[in-house]
């Protein structure tokens, strides 16, 4: 018997001791966050499995355990011998998670599942329930957390990260709590609500200009926020707060609670009127316990925050630090590339070999030697030749490709800053190349010319947008099975809505209009699965551009100044705009990185204009 298959049958005793037919165990923590913690990887501890998506349903007599095309090689020699059945999403035939529990119920009136409530958001449980027959009895046990207990009393369990919480500047926020409050508070009013329930990390920080340390490049704290018309409510861990932070929160009349006494205070709150929270970001126990205070299922309203929308659109301290922090960085990236291009020199005339594992070291030592900052804001990928084709891709030590003198190297990074959050991709040329992969980078470089160059009218959201930066491709095509662009946060996290690029729609996901001061990426791609991977990525701001008789236009600002490789570009595909658009785009990046970038990186630079 294995480990995880042992593990696996302790859970069913617990499981029958509280009378529970199924368990789900899913990879999340209480905040929805994208990156998960140490303390709440209890599906890697019970099935082995290490991927960062995955699901485990346990039964009487079955283990079954839902995760993504990223992971299904990996997963399954990860679960070998345990006796865990992997369900491989999104194919054919693989039922979903609420479709495998309303199955179970095709042949009995009841059952019981257990769950962590604190764990689930009330979205994906309230789907849940919606897939079962009406007429039978799903029975939720969520108080219980089963498998963090076994966790307990079989293991050392690590515990949960307290890192302490830091103030942020009015010099780098622009706007204190308390003006920011005010600001959610109308948005309640207008939405009827007298309560707003929030549980998204980075919404929190914003509001209360707090940053903290608890999620893996993600510079937030553990907290929940809990305001009402006249009082605001603060939940964090004890050990995390200084006096400083006390003091402050103090001045802004803003009251601190202890993290861990949410729930009751949800409970036990004098609820006047609805309350406003995100189903999709809260989870099914603060849900429940909403509901059990007000006594009344229908007293929730259900929305995006409104610090969601407020927070997407930077304001002018926020963008002035922005500027200056992505030249920064620019300047770091720029020196990276310029290595890349000497490093491969070297190595086609027999100096060592180059690693994805050396090139991503490389990268993130030149950008934390940055003034100012403050760490990655996701793990680097540098991903060599066809390791390029799959889009999260990570080298680790323990497995990594050693780099030729030919083909591509794609590196996507970005780091953390008191003043911004930075994401860039450049795709770059180690020696020779097929025409296929040129042409198919020049595609890509003409998507990505044409969103960022890109005017439209007020109400545009990026649905609009999508096809300046696919059109190139699809003309010949060709697709990449991804958005083109995400919001990102400013020292907040580096994924943020609700604006994103993308063509399709995806019920439920946010959308939003694209207004002045929202930032988005322009990442169009070309993924060749076994051959290799391009993506040109930089981070755009939304600017006010003109009023006309026909409305108002917006446009794009640039905020990331970093050379393409022209080694890639087929000039003879490109049209007079298009090199004038790129020679600019390379003379401004001469213009800005000027001083800040060594003489060979400007000598090289130099030679990028055609
Ligand atoms: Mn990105």
């Amino acid at each position: 018997m294995n480990i995880y298959s042992e593990r696996i049958d302790k859970l069913r005793e617990k499981m029958r001791e509280v009378g529970a037919d199924a368990i789900i165990v899913p990879t999340s923590d209480a905040h929805n966050s994208e990156y998960v913690g140490d303390h709440d990887q209890i599906r890697r501890w019970l099935s082995g499995f290490t991927g960062s998506n995955g699901t485990l349903v346990v039964t009487k007599d079955e283990a079954l355990l839902w995760t993504d095309g990223r992971y299904f090689i990996q997963c399954a020699a990860e679960i070998a011998g345990s006796g865990i059945q992997m369900m491989k999403m999104g194919e054919k035939d693989v039922p979903r998670i609420s479709e495998y529990i309303a199955s179970l119920m095709e042949d009995r009136e009841e059952l019981t599942l257990s769950f962590d409530g604190r764990v689930m958001t009330a979205f994906e449980i309230n789907t849940l329930v919606e897939k079962v027959d009406e007429t039978k009895s799903l029975k939720l046990l969520y108080n219980d957390d089963l498998a963090g207990e076994l966790w307990l009393s079989l293991d050392e369990r690590p515990k949960r990260s307290c890192e302490r919480v830091k103030l942020l500047d009015m010099g780098f926020s622009g706007l204190s709590a308390t003006d920011k409050i005010s600001q959610v508070r109308e948005a309640m009013e207008a939405k009827k609500c007298n309560q707003l329930f929030i549980s998204k990390l980075d919404d929190i920080m914003w509001l209360f200009n707090l940053r903290g340390g608890d999620v893996e490049c993600n510079p937030v704290a553990l907290s929940y926020a809990f305001i009402s018309q006249d009082e605001a409510f603060i939940f964090l861990q004890k050990d995390a707060v200084s006096e400083a932070v006390r003091a402050y929160l103090a001045s802004q009349r803003i009251i601190i609670c202890d993290y861990e006494d949410v729930y009751e205070f949800l409970k036990d709150y004098p609820y006047e009127g609805k309350t406003y929270a995100d189903l999709r970001e809260i989870s099914h126990l603060a849900y429940q316990c909403i509901i059990d205070g007000n006594g009344d299922k229908d007293s929730i309203v259900n929305g995006m925050n409104p610090t969601t929308e407020l927070k997407a659109v930077k304001n002018d301290t926020e963008i002035k630090n922005m500027r200056e922090y992505f030249l920064r960085d620019s300047a770091a990236m720029t020196e990276y590339i310029y290595w890349l291009k000497k490093r491969a020199k070297e190595m086609a005339s027999g100096g060592e070999v180059l690693t994805e594992v050396e090139a991503a070291a490389k990268c993130d030592e030149l950008r934390k030697a940055v003034e100012g900052n403050l760490g990655l804001s996701f793990p680097t990928i540098a991903a060599y030749g066809s390791n390029a084709a799959m889009m999260h891709y990570e080298a680790t030590e323990e497995s990594y490709a050693i780099c030729k003198p030919e083909g591509m190297i794609l590196t996507d990074c970005g780091g953390q800053y008191p003043g911004a959050t930075t994401d860039v991709t450049r795709t770059v040329a180690l020696g020779p190349v097929s025409d296929e992969e040129k042409t198919n980078f020049t595609l890509v470089l003409k998507g990505w010319l044409s969103l960022m160059n890109a005017q439209w009218i007020d109400g545009c959201t990026g649905r609009n947008l999508d096809i300046l930066a696919r059109g190139p491709l699809w003309a010949k095509g060709i697709d990449y099975k991804c958005g083109t662009g995400h919001g990102v946060g400013c020292y907040l996290n580096v994924h943020e809505g609700p604006q994103n690029i993308r063509w399709k729609y995806i019920e439920g996901s946010s959308e939003a209009v694209l207004k002045a001061g929202m930032t988005v990426t322009d990442e169009p791609g070309v993924y060749v699965d076994g051959k290799y991977g391009i993506r040109t990525e930089n981070t755009l701001l939304v600017e006010d551009r003109c009023d006309t008789a026909d409305g108002h236009f917006l446009g794009f600002e640039n905020l990331t100044w970093v050379p393409i490789d022209m080694d890639l570009v087929v000039t003879k595909l490109l049209s007079a705009d298009e090199i004038n658009s790129l020679n600019n785009y390379h003379n401004e990046v001469i213009k800005r990185l000027g001083d800040r970038v060594s003489d060979e990186v400007i000598q090289y630079l130099q030679m990028l204009i055609i």
